[in-house]
């Protein structure tokens, strides 16, 4: 059993803060069980979505998702629960927000996105992403809240 608290990259993106989300996210946030360890709001530049995004710099999408993460700012946030990530991941829904209006209505991606490239929030992926993209935006956090469930 995984009874171990965990962390995500959590991140409202431009056309979400620009729209006016951020409450309403957080409140699924919270309703949902998540600690939120850690909040920034930041502008990016072409050089840190460069960086954060590196994984995709070959692809042709890229120029348009530096316009779109650099047209705004950003808010990240440090999410803490148990299964931290692939419960986070669950509640945004799919990459492209079009199809999370149809497949995954009641998903924040369906509430706030409009296409695969505006889908209004982020996620890790994984534990190695999650730490990776934490240090992007916070550097190193202590691990004082991160302890055992009591069962
Ligand atoms: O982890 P996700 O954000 O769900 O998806 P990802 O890691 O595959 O893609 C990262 C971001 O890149 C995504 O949130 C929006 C953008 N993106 C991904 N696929 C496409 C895209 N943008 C465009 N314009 N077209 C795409 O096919």
């Amino acid at each position: 059993i995984n009874s171990e608290k965990e962390r995500t990259l959590a991140m409202i993106k431009p056309d979400g803060l620009l729209g006016n989300y951020t409450d309403d996210i957080k409140k699924i946030i919270i309703g949902s069980g998540f600690n939120i360890v850690r909040e920034l709001t930041v502008q990016l530049d072409e050089e840190n979505v460069t960086l954060f995004y590196a994984e995709h710099s070959a692809k042709g999408f890229f120029p348009n998702l530096i316009r779109y993460m650099t047209s705004g700012p950003v808010l990240a946030m440090v999410l803490e629960k148990r299964n931290a990530i692939s419960d986070w991941r669950a509640l945004i829904g799919p990459t492209d927000a079009k199809q999370a209006k149809i497949s995954h209505p009641n998903s924040i991606r369906a509430m706030c996105g409009s296409s695969s490239e505006r889908n209004c929030v982020h996620g890790s992926d994984s534990q190695q992403s999650a730490a990776r993209e934490i240090s992007f935006f916070f550097g190193d956090i202590p691990p004082e809240t991160l302890k055992h469930d009591e069962l």
